[in-house]
């Protein structure tokens, strides 16, 4: 297989239409589709504020219709396993699957169930959309690929370095890891620590930094920090529970002026990603019997927010 030939998108949100116009950029045969259709001819602004055209194929995810060589699923953490289940009959048995999704959810789950190799990916990629056919990509970042269960199967190594390969030539820096669990947790302890607070008081992430913010981001991470290091899961510096601390407020310093994605949805009146991100943490916590008050009362303002329509 090789992966210059046909990406199916699934899910074409901000990182979806980046991943496709990078990769349609690169000579990639690429196919995006969503609820409704694109137009075909879609712009990417770069972060050096260079424009980029591609055609694209737009189609919806009920038109769907081919073979791909690899389909990347990039839809919301709660529209992935709806999206797969709509997906998963068209496609040839063995086609390879890629999981974009935040927080640790959908993964395990759709690795047992597809038909096919799983990788998973994590990103640090920044993109918004401005419109139906325009998207920018605001700020560089790198993209770590693997697979969940990287003993069970070599192709999947060979795999996940084609994908990093093709990737990394489209312009979005990517690597394969052997520890895609650790990495996609250790995502979702920032975004638990970062995106229901600023959710909930509608700031960017720069203004955590207030006094009036610091001590509960202070407290949250403590609580991720334990729930974390009872699951075995350690920070990227492997410094125990200070470096928790240092990898989240390094995250808010670096993106301070952003708009979190679960602050959009707010906004934008849409669902959070809150189970993805919070449910892992407050169900590892009910196993180990550690309490995080904090994470569940921020995690049942945002459910009572869904239950009240939004
Ligand atoms: O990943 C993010 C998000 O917005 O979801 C952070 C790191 C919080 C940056 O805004």
């Amino acid at each position: 297989m090789t992966l210059s030939t046909h990406h199916w998108i699934v899910g074409p949100g901000a990182l979806g239409r980046l991943i496709g116009l990078r990769l349609a950029t690169s000579g990639s045969l690429v196919t995006l589709a969503g609820r409704r259709p694109l137009p075909e001819r879609q712009t990417l602004i770069t972060p050096e504020g260079t424009r980029l055209d591609a055609t694209l194929f737009t189609t919806t995810l009920a038109n769907l219709a081919g073979t791909p060589d690899v389909v990347h699923l990039t839809t919301k953490a709660y529209g992935a396993e709806g999206a797969h289940a709509a997906l998963a009959p068209r496609l040839p048995a063995g086609t390879p699957l890629v999981l974009w999704q935040n927080g640790f959810g959908c993964q395990p789950r759709l690795t047992a169930r597809h038909d096919g190799p799983v990788l998973c990916a994590t990103t640090t990629e920044g993109a918004f959309v401005e419109g139906d056919d325009r998207v920018v990509h605001a700020g560089h970042g790198e993209t770590l690929i693997g697979d969940l269960s990287p003993s069970s199967n070599a192709a999947h190594g060979e795999l996940a370095r084609t994908l990093a390969s093709a990737l990394t030539q489209a312009g979005l820096p990517a690597r394969t890891v052997d520890d895609i669990r650790r990495r996609l947790w250790q995502k979702l302890a920032v975004n638990a620590a970062i995106n229901p607070l600023v959710a909930r008081f509608r700031i960017l992430n720069g203004d955590l930094r207030a006094p009036r913010y610091r001590p509960l981001v202070e407290s949250l991470i403590a609580e991720v920090a334990a729930i974390l290091a009872a699951e075995g899961i350690d920070p990227p510096e492997g410094q125990g529970a200070p470096g928790w601390q240092a990898l989240v407020w390094r995250v808010i310093e670096g993106t301070a002026g952003n708009r979190a994605s679960m602050l959009q949805d707010v906004l934008a009146a849409r669902p959070t990603e809150h189970e993805a991100i919070l449910g892992p943490l407050l169900d590892a916590a009910d196993a180990h019997g550690l309490q995080a008050p904090g994470l569940a009362e921020l995690a049942a303002w945002l459910r009572q927010r869904e239950l009240a329509g939004i």
